[in-house]
């Protein structure tokens, strides 16, 4: 890890134009941003969508990043990675995106901002958020939420799909 830096957990997402691709070249940008390593990732996962059903499946991941940003700075790079992938915001919550990348966790922080909320609030409902983070971060404390075996004990994997790795 780099010096004072912070483990942090980002979750991917992506429904639109050719999702397996978006995510996996998502993974390598990660590996490139700045005072920042790529630690590890996940497989990917396919599920159907949450919330409006009228959209693709979506394909998620989870990467983990050892980084020297603070949480905004993080963000912004995030948030520029998502720009890259032509991510549009329609200003409606829960629709098709080509690239959606969530700050999941950082370090043993609890953040409550008007633009960023860390641990990400929507993780211990998620199951294509929670398999594949308890894949790479098995004995993770989520700050706040508790321990992920616990999370996982009551969040279904019914409609997640691992794929293979050669589909990876
Ligand atoms: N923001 C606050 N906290 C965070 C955080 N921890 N990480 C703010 C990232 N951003 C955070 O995000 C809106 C604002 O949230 C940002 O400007 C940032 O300041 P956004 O990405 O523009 O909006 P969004 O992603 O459309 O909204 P929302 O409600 O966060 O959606 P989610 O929760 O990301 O869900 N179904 C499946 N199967 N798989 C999916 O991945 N994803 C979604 C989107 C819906 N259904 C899905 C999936
Ligand atoms: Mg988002």
């Amino acid at each position: 890890m780099k010096a004072g830096g912070l483990r942090a957990y980002i979750g991917l997402g992506s429904n639109l134009d050719d999702p397996v691709r978006q995510v996996r070249r998502a993974i390598v940008e990660l590996s490139s941003v700045r005072l920042t390593e790529l630690a590890s990732f996940s497989s990917l996962y396919r599920s159907p969508p949450m919330g409006p059903s009228d959209q693709p499946d979506y394909i998620n991941a989870v990467a983990a990043l050892d980084t020297g940003l603070d949480s905004d700075s993080l963000l912004a790079e995030l948030q520029s990675i998502e720009r890259r992938h032509g991510r549009k915001r329609t200003g409606k919550r829960w629709t098709a995106r080509t690239l959606d990348l969530d700050l999941l966790v950082f370090g043993d922080m609890q953040i409550d901002s008007r633009h960023l909320m860390v641990p990400h609030p929507g993780i211990r409902d998620r199951s294509f958020v929670l398999y594949p983070l308890a894949e790479i971060a098995h004995d993770l404390e989520i700050p706040g939420m508790g321990p992920i075996d616990r999370l996982l004990e009551s969040c279904t994997s019914r409609d997640l799909q691992k794929l293979p790795s050669d589909d990876c």
